[in-house]
């Protein structure tokens, strides 16, 4: 398991110019056939230098080289590896291998998902079906002719365009498809099975019309609808924000039930996992429609940042990633609501990213090494990428930002480049200087942004002084200063904003800085990083009638909501105290009064009061501190939640009986918004606990209309104790068994109770015949939702979490380390706990480090855990 460094990073030897494909599709068998047009890179390369192809699992049955067959002792075969050791400048090279995909369950190379033959390529995966230079800076012509049983496969896709069709003796029938676009092998796909196809057309700026189409399983044809408007605004988005015209004349979305991610981005045959593509109201949630649009969003506007512009090596992932999720995060605030999404995204960075930084598995945004790619998807190469990328936007304003973009596809459009590149020619297009910048990519770790304030009020001078420190990890011992972007704004006693023009960005370039306002009345506060300017932890030194202030009057809307949750973050701090110290917890009140004010706010839109109310989750409680207390955060957050519920019982009961006006199958912003907001109201009705609260969430259960009501007040009966649960978890099983996407839902529900007997239950569901190993989703509706989001039951004293936990990651690992490496990050922090569940944890991680053949994908975790 050795690692790979960025700095040995060379040009490839050869290219390949072209690679002509065959698939031969059987039921034991699939024979692969590849003719290559091979051409030595003479900048690297001479005579001498041996063609070395990736190459793994492939049992290799036949190879022509020029005109000669050569036999095994010809070629040298490792075990990850094809070689030929003198080969002329210029040759045609065919092999011809097998596959069995039907025994292959990491769902990386060619698989099957039920009964449909898939393929998942990026990162490394092209290596697992066929001998190739598999590395994104080799762009090659594909063309792809794919044979199969006409009655089991009647769809043969691929990328490009479809230039051939015909009939084959013994049932079966061939295709032919043409992609005119070079590209890295990591984008190429391949699709066999029975489906139906969902047609539409979009017509592009400059009048071309685009066969759209959505391939499904005949059961799924009825929730295609939303997929296929999402696909048709994303292609106007990006015309209109970005000026990208789409390139092909057909534009291809296969959903497939088993998939380790959540979509991929394959050049005109996007592959998507079926969440992110089926939805009815019936089926969906709320927020499953919104993720659909997001993800649908990311993969079309990936044809552009990923597939025109690709990545000259894996360590400028992010190069893709962060600059898609920045387009997809642009995409849906232009489209629905900019604050709310601005408020989901940030929460999750919070409760994923921050800790990812802090941990064992923190890197760069541009990672240096890597031992398997795969385990480099991550929240920081997505996530803190996008947010790096935001800065640039912030810094450049919109107008020069585009202008950069458009630059950086006039000028590597067709190459594979460097997160350098991208950064020069934002410089370039913008005449700025970004050179300290550029740490945000090579530094890693969270800034903390301490802000003080002096006022004097003689001369009635505002002093605003602002300092920044990154702790040291095993990237970088000494961290330097970052170039931090402040979104910054005063308000004064009335709430009216004053701040002077010339300072509403305030560009932190040192370890510190001050800035100095004149003529600044007294009793200004100061309204800082808006928007979340940069991805920093602030301490600043905001009163809590400040923060109670900028949550009623900061004209910046993500401002007035983390105004509420550093409100609630402060009492929650103060009941974990009160509770370490055995004290009698109270609730102060001008939190009450703040959560009044708030819901009787005629102004406010309906979806920012709901995550204004909400609290903070036990994940993101527990990472404000340096050892995590679960039991106490569980504790104070529900007396928090309990005593809220008492005060303002009244106002909640008002919320959730206007609901009952909203139709159940609209899906307009206000719908969607005034269900968030009843959903709130209804968890802190649920946490009364009595008879009468239990009454009002089952009625709510059974006269739901859709599934956003269904599962949400599922979810607070199970988290209950009440006689409701079991049969509302029996009706639910009735009613939807026969949906997969639905009874996920049903195992999330049960997987992420807090009441007594979860884990036993959560054991028990592994038994149940509906549960699988060999379906990422379901995992990660039970194993994942344990371990990732339920840290009060996971981390139960005795170390029966940890224990089930190990079991299930080292059993999993067999069958597909890619999930199996995600569900072990969980034990990534153990040191973030108490000594004794620290010794616990760490005793799971050796022996899940000493079992015998683990994958790559876990080994890498977990010796970084130990390490
Ligand atoms: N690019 C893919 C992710 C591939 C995952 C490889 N393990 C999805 C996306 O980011 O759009
Ligand atoms: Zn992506």
């Amino acid at each position: 398991h050795e690692p790979k460094y960025l700095k040995d990073y060379r040009p490839p030897a050869y290219w390949i110019d072209t690679i002509d494909l065959q698939f031969d599709l059987y039921e034991k068998e699939v024979i692969v056939t590849s003719f290559m047009k091979i051409q030595r890179n003479n900048e690297q390369a001479g005579e001498h230098t041996p063609l070395v192809l990736n190459c793994q699992d492939a049992d290799i049955l036949h190879v022509v080289a020029g005109d000669m067959v050569l036999l095994p002792g010809e070629y040298e075969r490792g075990e990850d590896y094809f070689k030929l050791n003198r080969v002329p400048e210029q040759f045609t090279l065919e092999i011809k291998n097998r596959l069995t995909p039907q025994n292959n369950t990491s769902l990386e190379g060619l698989y099957k998902s039920s009964g449909t033959f898939c393929t998942q390529c990026e990162a490394e995966g092209f290596r697992k079906i066929t001998c190739f230079s598999d590395r994104p800076d080799v762009m090659s012509r594909f063309s792809c002719i794919i044979t199969a049983d006409e009655n089991k496969y009647p769809v043969l896709l691929s990328n490009g365009n479809l230039v051939k069709k015909g009939k084959l003796e013994n049932n079966r029938h061939y295709v032919k498809w043409e992609d005119p676009f070079k590209k890295p092998s990591y984008l190429f796909a391949l699709v066999a099975g029975d489906l139906v196809c969902i047609k539409d057309t979009f017509t592009t700026c400059s009048g071309r019309e685009i066969d759209l189409h959505i391939y499904v399983e005949a059961e799924n044809k009825d929730k295609c609808g939303h997929a296929m408007a999402s696909l048709k605004q994303s292609m106007a988005w990006d015309e209109q924000r970005f000026g990208r015209e789409y390139d092909l004349d057909l534009y291809q979305i296969v959903a497939v039930n088993d998939f380790n991610m959540g979509a991929m981005e394959n050049k005109g045959l996007n592959v998507f996992n079926s969440k992110y593509v089926l939805a009815r109201p019936e089926t969906a949630t709320d927020q499953d429609f919104m993720n659909i649009q997001g993800v649908i969003g990311h993969e079309y506007f990936h044809n552009w940042t990923g597939n025109r512009v690709t990545l000259q090596n894996w360590f400028q992932l992010s190069l893709k990633e962060g600059l898609t999720v920045f387009r997809d995060q642009e995409f849906t605030a232009d489209l629905n609501s900019r604050a709310v999404k601005r408020i989901s995204d940030v929460k999750n960075l919070r409760t994923l990213q921050f800790p990812e930084d802090a941990g064992p598995m923190s890197h760069p945004v541009r990672p240096e090494s890597y031992i398997e790619m795969n385990n480099f998807y991550t929240m920081t190469v997505y996530e803190k990428g996008a947010e790096v990328i935001r800065m640039i936007h912030e810094i450049l304003g919109r107008e020069i930002f585009r202008k950069g973009m458009d630059l950086y596809f006039h000028r590597f459009d067709g190459r594979a480049v460097t997160t350098e590149d991208f950064i020069q020619t934002m410089e370039d297009a913008a005449g700025v200087d970004l050179s300290r910048f550029r740490l945000w990519y090579s530094q890693s770790g969270t800034p903390r942004v301490t802000v003080r304030r002096t006022y004097n009020e003689k001369r009635r001078q505002l002093t605003i002084k602002i300092a920044q420190t990154t702790p040291p990890d095993h990237n970088q011992q000494q961290k330097k200063a970052l170039h931090i972007p402040i979104k910054f704004g005063l308000l004064d006693k009335n709430g009216k904003d004053i701040t002077p023009p010339e300072h509403h960005l305030l560009e932190l370039k040192s370890l510190e800085k001050e800035w100095v306002f004149d003529d600044i009345p007294s009793e200004t506060v100061p309204s800082l990083f808006r928007g979340f300017s940069a991805p920093v932890i602030m301490d600043t030194d905001l009163t809590c009638e400040e923060l109670s202030f900028l949550m009623a009057h900061d004209n910046d809307a993500f401002n007035r909501w983390d105004a509420a949750q550093q409100l609630y973050f402060r009492e929650i701090d103060t009941l974990i105290s009160g509770l370490q110290s055995h004290a009698t917890p109270t609730v102060s009140s001008h939190v009450i009064n703040a959560l009044e004010k708030a819901l009787k706010d005629p102004h406010m839109d309906r979806a920012l009061m709901a995550k204004t109310i909400t609290l903070p989750d036990e994940n993101e409680i527990g990472e404000k501190y340096e050892i995590i207390d679960v039991d106490a955060i569980h504790s104070a957050r529900q007396f928090l939640r309990q005593s809220i519920a008492k005060e303002l019982e009244g106002l909640f009961m008002e919320i959730i009986d206007s609901g009952s006006a909203v139709d159940p199958k609209d899906l307009s912003h206000n719908a969607m918004a005034h269900r968030s907001l009843v959903n709130a109201a209804l968890s802190y009705v649920a946490a009364l606990e009595s008879p009468q609260s239990q009454e009002i969430i089952y009625q709510h259960f059974i006269s739901s209309g859709n599934m956003t009501r269904e599962i949400f007040s599922l979810t607070l009966l199970c988290d209950m104790t009440s006689p409701f649960t079991g049969p509302a978890l029996e009706q639910f099983y009735e009613k939807w068994h026969t949906d997969p996407l639905v009874m996920d839902k049903w195992f999330s529900v049960q997987a992420g109770a807090t009441v007594p007997g979860t884990l036993d239950k959560i054991k028990s569901l592994c038994r149940h015949p509906d549960f699988t190993w060999k379906n990422p989703n379901r995992i990660r509706s039970l194993i994942g939702v344990f371990g990732m989001t339920n840290p009060f039951v996971f981390h139960q004293a005795d170390g029966a979490g940890y224990q089930f936990f190990a079991d299930k990651v080292i059993d999993l690992d067999k069958i597909n380390p890619q999930i199996t490496a995600r569900m072990v990050s969980v034990f990534n922090r153990y040191k973030r706990y108490d000594a004794r569940r620290r010794e616990l944890m760490k005793n799971q991680l050796k022996r899940i480090h000493d079992v015998r053949g683990l994958s790559r994908d876990v080994y890498e975790i977990v010796s970084r855990a130990l390490g």
